[in-house]
């Protein structure tokens, strides 16, 4: 069994901020989670973290307004990004909310890489897309996870599985898809071996490991 290089049960709430503005320092390493509203961002990082309540989770969608922070060490962060596409949302605030997320993945040095999650039933939405394109125009990593993996049979899972695959490679970037599952820890440790990756300081001189 893969045994992860970052203790991920070691998280712990660090800030909310209202906007990226308002983030801690940035400093260290960071990487973001994104996707649509209820895609199962705050589940993929309750089940990373092996903490139930550590990022709150909800039947209602939108519910993660505030972008909530996780310090795994001093020299690294989790990032809860709010859900995106939520109908219910005002024009202005959804392209106010559009425009600092592009602002966020093109001007936070710290952040080393995005997971975008999509609901494995509606993956690559317009907004989804516009997501990755800015990450990869940042030059930044993305792992795309198609959330709720559980909800398909094998045969679905594998086949969207490889469509997504095939339609990434028009982002012409460095861009992986998994398949994944908040219930039944499906794709966590392909989710660890990423993180592992982009969490590995260049150097470990500021010591710690
Ligand atoms: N079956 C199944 N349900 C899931 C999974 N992950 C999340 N859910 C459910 O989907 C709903 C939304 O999950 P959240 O993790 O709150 O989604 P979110 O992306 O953080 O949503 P916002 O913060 O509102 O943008 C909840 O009811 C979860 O229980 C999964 O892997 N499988
Ligand atoms: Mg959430």
């Amino acid at each position: 069994m893969y045994k992860s290089k970052i203790n991920y049960q070691r998280a712990s709430f660090l800030t909310s901020a209202p906007d990226i503005n308002a983030l801690p320092a940035d400093s260290g390493i960071e990487v973001a989670f994104a996707g649509r509203s209820n895609a199962g961002k705050s589940s993929a990082l309750n089940t990373l973290t092996r903490q139930n309540s550590l990022a709150r989770t909800s039947k209602t969608p939108g519910r993660t307004q505030l972008i909530n922070t996780f310090s795994l060490d001093n020299q690294r962060r989790l990032i809860d990004l709010p859900g995106y596409g939520f109908a219910k949302v005002p024009l202005a605030i959804k392209e106010k909310w559009q425009k600092s997320l592009a602002e966020y993945l093109m001007k936070r040095d710290s952040l080393k890489g995005l997971v975008v999650l999509m609901d494995i039933r509606h993956p690559l939405k317009d907004l989804d897309q516009d997501l990755v394109h800015w990450a990869v125009q940042s030059e930044l990593p993305v792992l795309i996870l198609l959330t709720k993996a559980d909800k398909l049979g094998p045969g679905a899972r594998k086949k969207t599985l490889l469509e997504v695959r095939e339609a990434s490679l028009a982002f012409m970037g460095d861009v992986t898809v998994h398949t994944f599952s908040s219930l039944n820890k499906q794709g966590l440790t392909e989710l660890e071996q990423v993180l592992d990756l982009w969490f590995a300081a260049p150097d470990e001189a500021a010591g710690t490991e």
